[in-house]
């Protein structure tokens, strides 16, 4: 009905308000992060260097609004103190030559970085890094999108939400190692919703993740989470609404607990098809949990599904370890860490899991080596390359990124989205 009305009176503006509406974050983004904008119809911010500060940096780069970020050089850039994302800005680490980029030394903020869109980087934080805090906080702020992010080494929580936030999602990404004593995957708490699709929680002692609020768990994996617990369904006075789908829980050297704890009755799920492997005999062996409070804790058990928006193609829990094992994280190019989490750690199907405290020490030893690379020419130094300004009706010799093409994208997130 107000479809035709519009049709009928208001053709142009229609369109435009519907295809602004539409428009994804980038094609295929899912869950209650999917509409972020980021930097769109802002500027691009070309970074030159790794320095910690100063032009051309990653720190100068984020530091403003309405900007996609997009990167001429691969490796790890140290960070001394903490960097602060602006809102509205997407960060394209595919964009890097080489093996893209590492972000080592401190973590990261996200609070109030409304309307970002964050894909393919490495967040690791580390021992140098600020005490009682996370690799990744978000303590304020909506409509953000992590996707394929590989975040490790916080010395509070590693990926942290907790506060008045809404709209977040996490998709195909990897939370891995929270260091020792807190060693935590990190707390999920959002007023308005967040997703965690297809992720790899892996060697935190405890909350993989802690989640109150508004929660959407779907196709991830967790390994290897320690006496604290696996998925902690928040036992608190205020209501939760979760759905818990087709995940994969598999034991490790530091499991000793189930995988889901401490849940109440204001805790309210919906659970289905969650597969269990708790013998850690390096065999795929595991079963479906069953929905009973010993399984569960004691949550309150939905009959049907929250109406969350949520991913495209749901899949069985041994899909989704597959999926997640071949490309969760930065993986258009996978580093030295991610491949030991994910080949020798998770591949060991409970096996192999990390006791370390310092990750600049063996196994891990420390972020790098990341190799660098080299961009590809881009004569008008709009961030996009010769190559594909050329091969699409592009001109190299002048500044077209920010220009909106026929599908609703600048055209530089119609490059930066067509690399991976
Ligand atoms: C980056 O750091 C190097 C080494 O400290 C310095 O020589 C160079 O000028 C810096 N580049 C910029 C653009 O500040
Ligand atoms: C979250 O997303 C929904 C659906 O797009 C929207 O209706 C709601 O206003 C958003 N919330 C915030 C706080 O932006
Ligand atoms: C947990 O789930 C398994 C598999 O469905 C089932 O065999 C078992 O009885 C459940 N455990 C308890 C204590 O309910
Ligand atoms: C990197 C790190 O500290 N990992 C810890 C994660 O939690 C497990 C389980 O307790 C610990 O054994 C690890 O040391």
């Amino acid at each position: 009905m107000a479809y035709y009305r519009c049709i009928l009176t208001f053709p142009v503006l229609c369109l435009l308000i519907q295809s602004a509406a539409a428009l994804l974050a980038f094609p295929g983004a899912e869950g209650f992060g999917a509409q972020a904008t980021g930097g769109r119809t802002g500027s691009v911010y070309v970074v030159t260097n790794l320095n910690d500060s100063g032009a051309g940096s990653f720190r100068d780069a984020v530091s403003k609004s309405n900007r996609i970020v997009v990167f001429a050089v691969g490796g790890v850039i140290n960070i001394d103190s903490r960097v602060v994302i602006s809102s509205r800005v997407t960060i394209a680490g595919q964009t890097a030559p080489g093996q893209g980029i590492t972000i080592y030394g401190n973590g990261v903020s996200y609070s109030a970085a409304s309307n970002t869109i964050t894909r393919y980087i490495r967040y690791r934080m580390g021992r140098g890094g600020d005490s009682g805090k996370d690799a990744i906080t978000i303590a304020n702020g909506e409509n953000m999108i992590f996707d394929h992010v590989s975040v490790s080494w916080g010395r509070d929580e590693t990926f942290s939400i907790n506060g008045d936030v809404s709209n977040v999602t996490i998709s195909d990404s990897i939370i891995a190692q929270g260091l020792q004593t807190h060693s935590c995957g990190g707390l999920m708490q959002t007023t308005g919703g967040v997703s965690i699709i297809r992720t790899l929680y892996i060697d935190n002692q405890t909350r993989n993740p802690k989640v109150k609020g508004v929660n959407e768990f779907v196709n991830n994996v967790v390994y290897n989470w320690g006496g604290g617990g696996g998925y902690i369904a928040g036992d608190s006075d205020g209501p939760s609404q979760a759905n818990i789908l087709n995940n994969v829980f598999i034991s490790g050297p530091s499991t000793t607990i189930h995988p889901f704890t401490r849940g109440n009755a204001n805790f309210h799920t919906f659970v289905s098809n969650n597969y269990y492997d708790p013998d850690q005999d390096g065999t795929l062996n595991g079963f479906i949990l069953s929905p009973t409070t010993e399984n569960y804790s004691a949550v309150d058990f939905q009959s049907s599904k929250y109406p969350y928006p949520t991913v495209n193609t749901l899949l069985s829990p041994t899909d989704a370890l597959a999926k997640v094992r071949a490309s969760a994280g930065a993986s258009k190019s996978r580093d030295r860490v991610d491949t030991y989490l994910i080949n020798t750690e998770l591949g060991s199907l409970g096996k192999v899991g990390a006791l370390i405290t310092d990750p600049a020490a063996a196994p891990m030893n420390g972020p790098g080596p990341i190799a660098g690379g080299t961009a590809p020419t881009d004569s008008d130094g709009d961030g996009i390359p010769d190559s594909y300004e050329t091969a699409h009706g592009l001109n190299p010799n002048s500044n077209d990124a920010m220009v909106i093409a026929s599908n609703g994208y600048a055209n530089i997130e119609n490059y930066i989205n067509s690399l991976v």
